[in-house]
């Protein structure tokens, strides 16, 4: 089994998790996101929408985290990181569901708006450009170039805040005396959510953390499992989490509502 993938991608994260959960090792190969490695025709002939992560298996190439995550929980199945009954595997894909849907799209604004974009914005213009232009995505190119220019000021970066808070208030909804997502069991649901409350940690978004009591309980409960060090911690490359922290806490000082609900 080989996995392409990012130290510190979110969906990267996920499927790691998944893996570490089910005590799987996997062949390593290693793509920089910001060098554009996701853009090489090499790649790209693996993954066409030159994202991460790309899974190897059995003869087949299989992308689209969720969808990783479901094909090792099938090919592996013990233990079994779904729900036994129906309904708790619905609640389990609902979250999935949300995940991809509206979560993953919003936190690559924060993270471009505010982690990546004072180290993008000091390379030279030219650079920035070339590795923009490599985006296949017009409308994927347009918000990743608005939100490394205008940070907090993008028209994308209101909206992502507010389904931060939507997708948030529907986790603390469900963690309402369940310890887990989906129910009393760690599920796909979990390994989905966690690395993208982490993100929201890594840039000094904890107020979104520390004001839904049970997302705390629940993040905390995350981090002690024996995956998180294996599949998460392990990978962080300080420099990058440094970075994201102190771009974090500079757009903190200039707006420091950033996390509140707008009214
Ligand atoms: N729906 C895809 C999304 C994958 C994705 O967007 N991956 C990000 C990292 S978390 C990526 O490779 N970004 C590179 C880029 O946008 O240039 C999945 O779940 O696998």
């Amino acid at each position: 089994m080989k996995l392409y993938h990012n130290p510190i991608s979110t969906c990267s994260q996920k499927v790691r998790l998944v893996l570490c959960e089910k005590g799987i090792e996997v062949e390593d190969a290693l793509l920089d996101l910001q060098r554009g490695d996701q853009f090489d025709p090499t790649y790209l002939k693996l993954n066409p929408n030159g994202v991460v992560p790309t899974l190897e298996h059995a003869g087949s190439v299989m992308t689209e985290s969720t969808l990783i995550n479901e094909y090792i929980d099938d090919a592996f199945p013990a233990p079994s990181l779904r729900p036994a009954a129906a309904t708790g595997r619905h609640r389990m894909r609902l979250m999935t569901k949300r995940v991809d849907d509206a979560l993953h799209g919003a936190c690559g604004v924060l993270t471009y708006a505010i982690g990546a974009r004072p180290t993008l914005l000091a390379r030279p213009e030219a650079e920035r450009e070339a590795m923009l232009a490599k985006i296949p995505d017009a409308a994927r190119r347009e918000t990743r170039r608005s939100v490394i220019e205008r940070g907090a000021e993008a028209p994308a970066f209101a909206s992502a805040m507010d389904i931060h808070h939507a997708v948030l208030d529907h986790v603390e909804r469900a963690l309402d005396g369940s310890p887990w997502i989906a129910g009393e069991t760690f599920s796909l649901a979990d390994c989905a959510l966690a690395p993208y409350v982490l993100r929201v940690d890594h840039l000094m978004l904890g107020e979104l953390i520390e004001t839904r009591p049970n997302l705390a309980r629940w993040y905390d409960a995350v981090q002690a499992r024996p995956s998180w060090a294996g599949a998460v911690t392990q990978w962080l490359p300080d420099a990058v989490v440094d970075a994201f922290r102190s771009a974090g806490q500079a757009l903190k000082a200039e707006y420091p509502r950033v996390a509140g609900r707008r009214d």
